[in-house]
């Protein structure tokens, strides 16, 4: 009898146990492949609980657990833009696709700079909504372009003579350039587009030729006053002459940060 009622009990608890697992569905099972899907501090690499994983254009979002642990049950078949948000930390962004989600993703996000300006959050769509389907994005942009520029307003930020203003840009896709065509980044035959240019007060700061994750500009400080405009204007597709037919791109997290001038990769 004491037997029976031990097997009962323990047969109680395992399925509590289940029951429980039922409950709270969406949490992290550790048979599950996405279980090492992990967004840790990049200092610290201790795992970030409650950081917000999302990916807008398929309208996945999802959260880490106290280890910071997330699945990615998505189906990301073009490439699109992953981002990581965290109260107090920089915003992180990461062109992904199927095949970049089919290994464990270990992100490591950075602790915001109280200096660092956050120009933009989301995605940016610009162009003209007429793409071709083998262009480097190639998916449906889910978000209508704003037209064919980007134009925002920021103050100079305080830095020192051995730090650099820089423009950051979380991830870029959809440029059809010559260079990212000859790099593969597009299957569009013949015809390409003039590069992205970025202008910061009118001077033109760099020219954007390839798609990626964080590329990072350097301002000349030659061209900052108190107030400044920056500007990124789409290319132009140079094989379409009976109309305007403007590269549609799609740019992720843009931000200005002061760097120390030797610890970052300039574009
Ligand atoms: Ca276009």
């Amino acid at each position: 009898m004491k037997n029976k009622i031990l097997s009962l009990i323990a047969f109680l608890a395992l399925f509590s146990n289940l029951a429980f697992c039922e409950v709270i569905s969406g949490k992290i099972h550790h048979d599950d492949i996405n279980y090492q899907n992990k967004v840790v501090d990049s200092r610290t690499q201790q795992g970030l609980e409650g950081a917000k994983v999302s990916i807008p254009d398929i309208n996945f979002t999802t959260y880490c657990d106290e280890n910071g642990y997330f699945q990615l049950n998505a189906d990301v078949n073009k490439k699109t833009v992953l981002f990581v948000e965290k109260d107090g930390y920089k915003v992180f962004s990461l062109t992904i696709d199927n095949n970049v989600i089919s290994s464990p993703l270990k992100i490591g996000i950075e602790k915001m700079n109280p200096f660092d300006l956050q120009i933009s959050d989301g995605l940016i769509h610009l162009g003209d909504n007429m793409f071709s389907q083998n262009s480097a994005n190639s998916s449906q942009f889910r978000l209508s372009a704003s037209g064919s520029y980007f134009v925002k307003e920021f103050k100079k930020p305080k830095c020192s003579s051995k730090q650099d203003v820089v423009l950051k840009i979380g991830s870029l896709i959809g440029l059809d350039t010559k260079k990212a065509k000859l790099i593969g980044q597009n299957r569009i035959a013949k015809v390409y587009s003039a590069p992205s240019e970025v202008l910061v007060n009118g001077h033109k700061i760099a020219k954007l030729e390839l798609n990626g994750d964080n590329i990072e500009i350097t301002i000349p400080k030659s061209v900052l006053k108190e107030n400044n405009e920056l500007l990124i204007q789409s290319g132009r597709n140079l094989f379409q002459t009976s109309y305007v037919d403007y590269d549609d791109i799609e740019l992720a997290n843009i931000s200005v940060e002061i760097k120390d001038k030797t610890r970052y990769a300039k574009y």
